[in-house]
């Protein structure tokens, strides 16, 4: 079938709109029509040239929802008007990661995912008879993708995709590194570093988590007023400040903080996010993405005198089981989404949501097909 794509055929140039051929399922597989797709940093991050598991002609996006339109042989777990959320991170239930209980990251379909293929290692796009690659499993800026069966979660029919496809990535990535990676406790003080889509996510789970104190720190004073209305009770700019904003940090929390989340794939400030935690017992999660080559630095006296370094990929979410009950908790108000969608445009348009990104103006701009 034809499929109106925003196809990025090379690193670090605009998505062109093209009409492209999408194939059928195959068994276990699922042609889902995207209804709605955020644009993730991530996505700027592999159409920059900066992944290395960047891989060109591909259909990027990974924050979408839609509706299942066709299913391979041997699915049995959805069927055609199922609404869904694609996951980036599979859920199979039955690979060693899966049945460990100690992680989310399946790796049924990874190898291949990886090189953005489908698990036969072949691709469902084309354009003019040329293989086009998927991405991280979802390639949400197609209105038609072909989907593994377990990387395909079945939320409520009347949930709001417009809303609810952000719990694709960014939401439920910070919701989930707050509950389930660092399992913040109420009144622990916390740091969030980056207030994007990611950093806001993190700063409604340390509200939630009843945490004490939760300090922003972002180099765009435009991002503070959203992260005060979302639950910081301070913000800071490490531009207006002489020291390291560590050392900042440290002053204003009578020796550092219980947690630091960094969000925004910096590795000067994962350094800074670890150093501003508490000694003897505080933790930093990385949870931001950074480029080939790049690698973290500390002192190891940092680690020896107690403080902790993590990560978290996709909040620590199993997507399959949790995010049913995720949508649920947004369709009931437990869960804020409406604050991040500040921009919504049409497929066409989609240049100008990484435009709104890289100049800081926007949380979220969700396409709509
Ligand atoms: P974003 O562009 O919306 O937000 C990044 C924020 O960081 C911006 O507000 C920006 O002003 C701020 N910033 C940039 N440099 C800074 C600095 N030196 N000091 C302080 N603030 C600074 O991005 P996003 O969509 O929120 O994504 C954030 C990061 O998280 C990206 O690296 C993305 O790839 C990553 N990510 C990781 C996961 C995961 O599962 N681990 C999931 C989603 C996104
Ligand atoms: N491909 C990159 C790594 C990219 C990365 O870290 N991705 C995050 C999700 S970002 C979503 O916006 C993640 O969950 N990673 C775990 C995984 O299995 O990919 C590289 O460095 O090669
Ligand atoms: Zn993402
Ligand atoms: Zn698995």
């Amino acid at each position: 079938m034809k499929s109106r794509a925003a196809v990025a055929f090379e690193a670090g140039k605009p998505l062109q709109i093209v009409e492209i051929d999408v194939e059928p399922p195959r068994a276990g597989e699922v042609l889902v029509k995207i209804t709605h797709t955020g644009v993730c940093h991530t996505d700027a991050f592999t159409l920059s040239g900066d992944d290395p598991e960047g891989i060109f002609p591909a259909v990027l996006g990974h924050e979408g929802a839609g509706v299942v339109v066709e299913v391979g042989a041997g699915v049995v777990a959805l069927a055609p008007g199922d609404h869904v959320i694609p996951l980036y991170t599979a859920e199979c239930r039955a690979c060693k990661f899966c049945l460990s209980g100690k992680t989310n990251l399946c790796q049924k379909v990874r190898a291949t995912q990886g090189k953005g293929l489908m698990p036969d290692a072949s691709s469902r796009f084309s354009y003019q008879g040329q293989p086009i690659f998927h991405y991280m499993g979802c390639s949400t800026f197609s209105e038609y993708t072909v989907v593994n069966e377990i990387s395909l979660a079945k939320i409520n029919p009347a949930a709001n995709h417009e809303q609810v496809c952000l719990l694709g990535c960014g939401v439920t990535t910070g919701l989930g590194a707050v509950k389930n990676t660092a399992k913040v406790k109420p009144g622990d003080t916390v740091a969030v570093f980056g207030l994007g889509g990611i950093g806001l996510a993190v700063i409604q789970g340390a509200k939630l988590a009843r945490a004490g104190r939760i300090i922003g720190v972002d180099t765009n004073p435009g991002k503070f007023d959203l992260a005060r209305t979302m639950g910081a009770t301070d913000c800071v700019n490490p531009k207006d400040h002489a020291k390291p904003i560590q050392d900042v940090i440290v002053e204003m929390t009578d020796g550092g903080v219980e947690f630091s989340f960094e969000c925004i794939g910096n590795v000067d400030v994962m350094r800074a996010a670890l150093e501003c935690c508490h000694k003897g017992w505080g933790e930093s999660v990385i949870i931001g993405v950074a480029g080939a080559g790049q690698e973290i630095r500390t002192r190891p006296f940092q680690l020896v005198t107690g403080r902790v370094w993590r990560g978290s990929a996709f909040g620590g979410v199993r997507g399959r089981t949790e995010l049913p009950g995720m949508v649920d908790d947004a369709m009931a108000g437990r869960i804020q989404l409406a604050p991040f969608v500040t921009h919504t445009l049409p497929l066409e348009k989609i240049n100008e949501a990484f435009d709104l990104m890289h100049n800081g103006q926007s949380i979220r701009t969700v396409i709509h097909y």
